[in-house]
């Protein structure tokens, strides 16, 4: 590389990441086949529109790039026939164009929810994410939020309270998914909630897709309307989202002559971005390939095995574990038990090099700066092969680290 300032800032930061343990439950280590995807010339390339109907020349082999993507895409998660020959057919339709999570919410939202009307979501404090209809999010200013969370007994989903809510809010929208939360979501509960409020089912599966895809978490396909996912977490893949809608008209509207999919592709295209960057759809589509693999099985349930074992060595050891446990990548530690608080945790780790972030707990009595918890996730260390015996040397040295 001729730039030598970026060069030795690429350096470093390779050094950083392969010197930390990395316990940042959204973040993963691509494949070299990712970052060549990334990297290749595709990034030259302009190409608003959809496969075949672009608004530049060129796009031949781009088209094929994108169609070869949304066939991957829905083939993992088992949307269309094993070669995907008959796409159409498909009762699902895939967007692989959002540049990532928020946008793609956003998309969403801005095609199916009038604006003013509710959005429900899990509140952040409970484990939700900005973009679930959150004030300081522009989803929380174009949309009301409805807000729901757990129980404060179970520290798990309070499926029951939130259809009361639901009924007697009758959001537009139920929107399913979260940052922070530790235990499997009963899709189908939700689907009744939804239901119930005459609401659409949107699922934010972006923490949990890896593990739907390979067999570690229930899929929501069968009971929602859209889904939605970042493809940068256990996916392995390049910082991006897709957006999969089922092909029903809209709630309220049997004679549209639209349906969501078509709705949800005009948000994404030209309603909020311009030229869908084609690198990194190519790269999303080196994931999808990896992610299909036998192997990928193996890697999402050793994630889940690592933070089992991770949480209960650390519980043995005295710390709060929320909910008690974990069926996910993911916990929440209530370090402020112990009278540390989650940004002091998160230094105090970081100079001994672990990484993790620090995290609200529900019902958390302290500010989001300074919170009562942190988050530990084991995506990034199990892609570098890391097992059990291992999660007992790094609970060893958080204690240690903590006390
Ligand atoms: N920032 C991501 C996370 O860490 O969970 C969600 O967008």
């Amino acid at each position: 590389m001729t730039d030598s300032e970026i060069e030795r800032l690429i350096k470093l930061e390779e050094k950083r990441q392969k010197k930390a343990v990395n316990l940042i439950a959204s973040e993963n280590y691509v494949s070299g086949d990712v970052l060549r995807a990334l990297g290749s010339v595709f990034t030259n390339k302009y190409a608003e529109g959809y496969p075949g109907k672009r608004y530049y020349g060129g796009n031949e082999i781009v088209d094929e790039i994108e169609e070869l993507c949304k066939n991957r895409a829905l083939k993992l998660f088992k949307l269309c026939n094993k070669k995907c020959l008959h796409r159409a057919k498909s009762r699902w339709h895939v967007n692989v164009q959002p540049y990532s999570g928020s946008p793609a919410n956003l998309a969403i939202y801005s095609a199916l929810v009038p604006i003013g009307s509710k959005i429900m979501g899990m509140s952040l404090e409970m484990g939700g994410h900005l973009t679930h209809g959150q004030k300081v999010s522009m989803t929380g200013k174009f949309w009301e939020q409805v807000p729901y969370g757990v129980s404060k007994k179970t520290e798990r989903l309070d499926y029951e309270e939130i259809f009361k809510i639901a009924k007697k809010e009758k959001p537009a929208m139920v929107v399913v998914g979260a940052t922070a939360y530790s235990r499997k979501i009963d899709f189908r509960k939700f689907r009744k909630i939804a239901d119930a409020a005459g609401a659409y089912l949107m699922v934010d599966m972006s923490h949990i897709a890896g593990l739907v895809a390979g067999g570690e978490h229930p899929s929501p396909f069968p009971y929602a309307d859209v889904v939605m996912t970042t493809t940068h977490k256990i996916l392995r893949g390049p910082r991006g989202a897709m957006i999969f809608s089922r092909k029903i008209k809209p709630l309220g509207h049997p004679v549209s002559k639209w349906t969501l999919d078509v709705l949800i592709d005009r948000a994404v295209f030209p309603g909020l971005q311009g030229g869908p960057h084609i690198n990194q759809i190519a790269a999303i589509a080196v994931c999808l390939k990896e992610a299909m693999s036998p192997s990928f099985k193996i890697y999402a349930n050793q994630v889940v095995k690592n933070a089992q074992v991770l949480a209960n060595e650390l519980k043995k050891r005295g710390w709060r574990i929320v909910s008690g446990g974990t069926d996910t990548h993911l916990f929440l530690v209530d370090t402020w038990s112990r009278g540390i608080s989650g940004k002091e945790a998160s230094d105090k780790l970081e100079r001994a090099g672990i990484i993790v972030n620090k995290n609200m707990i529900p019902f958390d009595t302290r500010r989001p700066a300074g919170p009562s918890g942190i988050r530990i996730g084991t995506p990034a260390v199990t892609t570098l092969g890391m097992k059990e015996k291992d999660m007992i040397k790094i609970a060893e040295k958080i204690d240690k680290t903590l006390k």
